[in-house]
């Protein structure tokens, strides 16, 4: 079976090229009119494929090999974060499809449905969301914000049907994903098998000081929410740090108000990202870091709200597809290591509905959700190769 190694570079660079951003990078927030040209593209592949093609009630675009029983599902998210990089999601369907494209030139109809999904948002770069599309696949998405509906429907999708979207008849969900961290690239791998994704909390804090003339309040009548947030920010980034990997913790949004250059900060607004492998060991970080805070807002006079936006568990990818992903790194010929993904992927939601499993391929030099994110030829067309022996022993 021959996976084109110029074709797989060609649809890589043109999915780029849809949302070029400005500033650098690529810009395909969701229901965006670049998010709707790249959606256009990637179901034209499909379609030259062979693929029957629909879009479900929130936009996920699925290219389908029909066969029997519960369907094997490949893919990844087309939406990218502001300035992404040219293979965060885009690998994992362009991979996808170019994978199936060749299983059935090759075996020709499978035994079982075999599927590719352009999965509509991941990242929540545009609204106050994430996993959007894969949410929308195990129907866990209870209510539509007015500013998504409003957003669907100029899309021509109705914000009411969102449940529609489900999906029970998924056996298993495989994904190739760049690693978008350094352990393989610094141990010479070439691919990982990932055995879990680490655990996530986000929070939003909410400094509230006093806004004050810049020119007449003395610097000890002051109450500054931006200065205390500074103190704050170090404090989290401190705390990561003395507790070593994999805790991580990113202050990765910040907001002060009145925003005025000459206005003392009344409030500030930031948000932390924090992640470890175990969940213990994740919430004993964030409790050191509420607690540091709120020690910090109350030296400064300052008061402090947290709010928890996200908390979601580390997810174990299943067994049985970790085991056919090694037999099929073996059968091409590498050695694939297993490792712990620190990025969070739709395989951790979809793990609630069906089988799921993913395959890392380097990222040089760790180097992602930036412009610069980029993964060497021989390695783009390896996890490929590895990807479709993996859907052919699944769905053949
Ligand atoms: O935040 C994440 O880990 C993912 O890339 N959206
Ligand atoms: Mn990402
Ligand atoms: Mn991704």
């Amino acid at each position: 079976m021959g996976i084109d190694p110029t074709l797989l570079e060609q649809r890589l660079d043109e999915l780029y090229t849809i949302g070029a951003d400005p500033g650098g990078g690529a810009y395909r927030p969701l229901y965006s009119s670049a998010w709707a040209t790249a959606i256009e593209r990637v179901e034209r592949w499909l379609t030259e494929a062979g693929l029957e093609t629909h879009r479900d009630a929130v936009g996920n675009l699925w290219g389908r090999a029909a066969g029997n029983g519960k369907s094997i599902v490949t893919g990844s998210h087309i939406d990218t974060v502001r300035h992404g990089g040219r293979l965060d999601g885009a690998l994992g369907i362009v991979a996808g499809l170019t994978a199936v494209e060749a299983l059935l030139k090759a075996k020709g109809t499978p035994k079982r449905p075999l599927e590719v999904v352009a999965i509509c948002e991941e990242e929540g770069s545009r609204f106050r969301t994430n996993f959007w599309g894969s949410r929308a696949i195990t129907g866990s998405i209870d209510s539509v914000d007015p500013e998504i509906a409003a957003a669907m429907r100029e899309r021509g999708l109705d914000p009411t049907k969102v449940a529609n979207a489900a999906r029970e008849d998924i056996d298993t969900f495989v994904e190739l994903h760049i690693e978008q961290g350094a352990v393989l690239e610094s141990s010479g791998t070439p691919l990982a098998i990932v055995s879990a994704i680490v655990g996530t909390a986000h929070l939003e804090l909410t400094v509230t000081g006093r806004a004050d003339h810049a020119g007449t309040t003395p610097m000890e009548s002051r109450r500054d929410a931006l200065t205390g947030a500074a103190a704050m920010i170090q404090a989290v980034e401190s705390i990561a740090r003395s507790l070593g990997k994999p805790a991580v913790a990113t202050v990765g949004k910040v907001r002060a108000e009145p925003d005025q250059i000459n206005v003392v900060p009344g409030r500030v607004i930031f948000t932390i990202d924090v992640r470890h492998s175990d969940l213990g060991a994740r919430r004993a970080l964030e409790e050191r870091i509420r607690s540091l805070c709120a020690t910090i807002a109350s030296e400064r006079g300052l008061g402090l709200d947290i709010r928890m936006l996200q908390e979601r568990p580390p997810v174990p990818m299943h067994s049985d597809v970790r085991a056919v992903l090694t037999r099929a790194a073996k059968d091409c010929g590498v050695q694939a290591v297993e490792m712990v993904s620190g990025a969070g992927h739709d395989a951790q939601i979809l793990a609630a509905r069906c089988k799921v499993g993913m395959l890392f391929v380097p990222s040089i030099g760790g180097r992602s959700h930036c412009p610069e994110e980029a993964t060497k030829r021989e390695h783009v067309e390896l996890g490929t190769k590895v990807l479709a022996k993996a859907l052919e022993l699944l769905a053949y």
